[in-house]
Order: structure tokens, then sequence, then C-alpha cells
């Protein structure tokens, strides 16, 4: 059976973007109301550009599905582009600095930038975010809530609290314009993109995904490529502009000592029947994760996301043709993507938990599945509550 795997193709201004999903199992509802409820989200949070105005991102399933549920077979996914010119769009010959358009210029041989930056845009994750959506579903088979917000925009910081119910998390962020669960933060930061705008600038921010329900055990500290934050980090960070990357208390735990980062434990046998089995953490500075493995607590993710890099006022650059410096060149672009960076986060971190379910839990069907999830806690509460 193979490992559930996706790759995606198209450019930003191509027919069409594509996403291939491999190893899903069969009986898998592909609702695809939701999955074009994500694509709606990441085009929207305030700070976006025009594309955003011209594409209705849908989704267009063209395999792997029988009357609406995955059959096993791979499943390819197609999402047209309205703003379909690759052929004609001009060519970009004073690059953009930050964006691809320079060292991609330098890796291609090439003194127009078009053909990477049509690739490197960030209109890929719309593929993405179709194969998260659809592991979203799988992790909601088994109980398993993914949830992306904004934590910050420039220098303004909301305060969420560890506490929070999926639900509430998920209602108070779409609540806000910019996604973000804190309404006063939500408001000064929709205040700095607006002065941002004014100053033709960009500004990034921090996104945060936290993940409920996962059963203790899920990752491996055998094999470095299959521990947790490997994939996780290596997930999130793969998304356009993203810088960095954290894990719980993350770049934190650098700073302070142990007794302040290690979760202590407690364990209620009345609760075994809940997906922690009844053991609970004190605090949760680990992000769920432990030697590479969940521990049954909410998995959380943080990545930096740089600002766009295509300013409105420009920056110093060298025209690749003539040498000369000059203002690097416009595209269209957002003045701030962060909300819609936190929805691609979201669906990156959920596909990558739901790779690592199925590794362990992994069947041809999501009956098999969940036989193999069930039983698998059954025997735990059967240790834990007969001694
Ligand atoms: C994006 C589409 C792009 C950009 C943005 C993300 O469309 P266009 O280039 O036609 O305006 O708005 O991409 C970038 C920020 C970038 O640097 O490439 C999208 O659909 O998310």
């Amino acid at each position: 059976m193979a490992q559930l795997d996706y790759r995606t193709a198209g450019e930003s201004h191509g027919q069409a973007l594509i996403v291939l999903i491999e190893g899903a199992p069969a009986g898998l509802s592909l609702d695809t109301a939701f999955i074009n409820e994500s694509l709606r989200r990441r085009q929207g949070g305030f700070g976006r550009g025009g594309r955003q105005k011209i594409e209705t991102d849908v989704v267009n399933i063209l395999s792997g599905v029988r009357a609406g549920v995955s059959i096993g077979a791979p499943i390819a996914m197609q999402l047209a582009n309205k703003d379909w010119r690759i052929d004609t769009a001009p060519p970009v010959h004073r690059p953009r600095p930050g964006h691809a358009d320079f060292a991609g210029a330098m890796k291609y041989e090439t003194d127009d930038c078009r053909s990477i930056l049509e690739r490197a845009s960030a209109r890929e994750t719309a593929s993405r975010t179709a194969a998260g959506a659809i592991a979203r579903l799988l992790l909601r088979e088994f109980g398993v809530e993914v949830v992306g917000f904004v934590s910050s925009i420039g220098d303004v910081q909301a305060t969420i609290p560890d506490s929070v119910t999926p639900d509430a998390l998920t209602s108070a962020r779409d609540d806000s314009d910019v996604y973000c669960p804190d309404a006063a933060a939500s408001a000064q930061m929709i205040d700095a993109i607006k002065a941002a705008k004014k100053d033709k600038d960009t500004l990034g921010g921090v996104v945060e995904v936290r993940a409920f329900g996962m059963p203790p055990g899920v990752g491996s500290c055998m094999r470095w490529q299959d521990r947790l934050e490997t994939r996780l980090m290596g997930a999130v960070g793969s998304i356009q502009a993203f810088k960095g990357v954290e894990i719980g208390l993350g770049f934190g735990c650098a700073r302070v000592p142990g007794s302040h980062v290690h979760d202590e434990m407690d364990f209620d046998p009345g609760r075994a029947h809940e997906s922690g089995l009844g053991f609970s953490r004190r605090s949760n500075r680990a992000g769920g994760i432990e030697g590479g493995m969940t521990n049954g607590m909410p998995v959380i993710v943080r990545g930096a996301m740089k600002p766009i890099s295509t300013l409105l006022r420009g920056l110093d650059s060298v025209n690749l043709q003539t040498l000369s410096p000059e203002r690097s060149d416009y595209e269209r672009s957002d003045i701030c993507a962060v909300p819609a960076a936190s929805v691609v986060a979201e669906q990156v971190v959920a596909f990558e938990l739901a790779r690592s379910l199925l590794e362990k839990f992994g069947g041809d069907t999501i009956d098999a599945v969940r036989a193999s999830l069930d039983r698998y806690m059954a025997s735990h509460r059967e240790r834990l509550l007969n001694r």
C-alpha cells in the first residue's frame, strides 16, 4: 500500500493547478463543498491583492472517486486558472529581492525571471489546500480536528488561551477578517495592514495550527525521516515566504530551565475512555510531540511568514539585462497574505498528521483504519484499567 503522499503542478498564470494524492484509503467521502470552503478561505483575509477578485477556486475531482467516495486509487484534482496568460505575460528583468526571481534566474541561466516566479508563486498553495482539505476529511473520521489561525501580524500579537476548544477557536477565527481568534488584536492587525498599504509596503506575521484529538504514539523515534518534527517543520517551512517554524514553546525552550519546559503528568482512570487515555499534562509546552511522536495533547505548530517581497514602492535591484541599478519590478501582489497562509499551514499540518496516522493504523479502507485504531485504544484501556 502506498504511503499517503501528494504532488502538485501548475503555474500562477498557467492553464490550471493540479494535485495528485496517492495512498488515500477507500471509503472516504470526498465532500467537494468542504474542499471548496477551504479554498475560499485561502483566497480571503484582509490584505489580499487583486488576483483573488479574478479567481474563484473550485476543485474538479478527476479520478479516484466513485459517487463522491474514494475508491483507493490516486485522486487527481484540478483547479482552473481564469487569469491564464503565461504565454503573453511580460518578462521580468529586475528581480524582487526576497522572491525566487534572482536565485531562479541563476539556476535556470536566464535573465527573464518570469518562468521562475510563475511556479514559485504562492498560488501553488491552492493545490496544497485541496490536498490538505482531503486530509482533514480523513482525520475527522477519527475525531481529529485541525485549526489554523493567525497569531500575529507585524508587531501586533494576539493572546489565545491554551484551554480554548476547537469549536470556540474556529468560530472566533471565522469572525475575524484576518483569521485571528482575538477580536481586539484583529482590529489592530487590520489597522497595521492599512498603514502598510499606505506606505506601499508589506507585512508578515506568525500563523499557528492546533490539532486536537490525535491519539498518542503516532510518528516515530526510530527513523529521523518519520519523526513528526521532521515532517511538520518541513511541511510548514515549505510554505512560500516562511522563514521559521516552531513546535510548542519552540525557541522559547532555549531560554528557560527544564522545570519550566517539560510538561508534568497526571493520570485519572475515570478519563481513560478519552483520546488521551486518562493521562494529562499540566502544560503543553511540548506542543503535543515528544520524541517524534504524539503524546495525546493538542499538536501545536507555528510558522513565521516574512512580508511579501513584491512591494508597491519597489526595492533596490539590478536589471539582469543591462546590469544597471534599478528598482525591482512590480507584479500584482498582496499587502499581507498571513491570513491566507494560516489556511495553508492548517492544510499542510493536517496532511502530515494524516500521513503519520495512516502509517500507524493504515489499511485499504477507512473501516480497516478505524478497526486498527479502535483495537489499539482498547488494548491500552485494558492494560491501564486492569491493574
Ligand atoms: C496568489 C496569487 C498570485 C499572487 C500571490 C498569491 O497571483 P498574481 O501573481 O496573479 O497576483 O497574488 O503570490 C505571491 C504573493 C507571490 O509572491 O507570488 C494566490 O492565489 O495565493
